[in-house]
C-alpha cells in the first residue's frame, strides 16, 4: 500500500505541475452548461443560448453573430498554454448554422503575439441548413499552416498558445490580421481536447483516475 500511495502521490505531483504550465488540458470540454461564455469573446454579438444545443431541449450553446464582419471568436484562458506537454492531438465541436451563407471554418493558434500563428490547412464547411454538424480540427504539424511571421517552428507555437480562435475563413488559409466580412449566426457547443487514441496522455489520464479510485477505497 505504501508503494501506492507514493506512485499516486508522485503521479498526483506530475499532474499538478503540469496543470501549472499550461492551462489547456486534455479532455477539458466546454458545455456553456453553466449559462456563460466561458471566456469565449472577440468583437461580434454571443449569446448563451437556452436551449437547442446539439442535446436537443435543454442544452446550452453558445452563439456567434455578426452583420457585415469577421465571424469567429477566441479564448486567452482555458484554451491557451502548452498543447505538445497536455498531449491534445485534434479539436472537436459542433456548429449549427444558422444563417444563409455557408461557413468555413478554421481553428487558428497564436503564440508571439501574432507573430508565431498556426491555422488550420483545410476547412471545415458547415452548411446553411440549420442542423448540428460534429467538426474533428487535427492539429498535428502537416494539418496546420504557418500563417505568422514564418520565424517560429510549430513546435514553438503549440507549447506556449496565448490564443484559440475559431473563425470563418474561405479559401486558401489567411493570417491573423485578415478577416473575411460575413452576415452570420453560428451556433457552437461542445468544445474540446482530445488526446491521441492510445496516446501517453490518455493512459496517464486513466491510469490515475483508477489510482484515485483505488486510494478512495
Ligand atoms: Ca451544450
Amino acid at each position: 500500500l505504501k508503494n501506492r500511495l507514493a506512485v499516486f502521490v508522485a503521479a498526483c505531483g506530475l499532474l499538478s505541475s503540469a496543470q501549472s504550465a499550461s492551462a489547456i488540458l486534455i479532455n477539458q470540454i466546454d458545455t456553456f452548461h453553466d449559462g456563460t461564455r466561458a471566456g469565449w469573446d472577440g468583437g461580434i454579438t454571443y449569446t448563451n443560448v437556452a436551449t437547442g444545443g446539439p442535446a436537443g431541449d435543454g442544452d446550452r450553446y453558445f452563439r456567434a453573430a455578426t452583420t457585415g464582419s469577421h465571424m469567429g471568436t477566441r479564448n486567452d484562458a482555458q484554451w491557451s498554454g502548452d498543447y505538445l506537454a497536455a498531449g491534445v492531438s485534434r479539436l472537436e465541436m459542433d456548429f449549427r448554422n444558422e444563417g444563409t451563407t455557408s461557413l468555413s471554418m478554421r481553428v487558428m493558434f497564436l503564440a508571439q503575439g501574432f507573430a508565431d500563428s498556426w491555422t488550420s490547412t483545410t476547412a471545415f464547411v458547415v452548411p446553411a441548413d440549420g442542423h448540428w454538424h460534429h467538426a474533428v480540427f487535427e492539429i498535428n504539424p502537416t494539418d496546420l499552416t504557418n500563417v505568422g511571421s514564418g520565424l517560429f517552428p510549430y513546435e514553438s507555437a503549440l507549447a506556449n498558445v496565448t490564443r484559440l480562435l475559431i473563425r470563418h475563413d474561405p479559401g486558401s488559409p489567411s493570417g491573423p490580421t485578415q478577416s473575411v466580412n460575413v452576415t452570420a449566426s453560428l451556433g457552437i457547443d461542445n468544445i474540446r481536447a482530445v488526446p491521441e487514441p492510445g496516446s501517453a496522455a490518455l493512459l496517464t489520464a486513466m491510469g490515475l483516475l483508477s489510482l484515485r479510485r483505488r486510494a478512495r477505497k
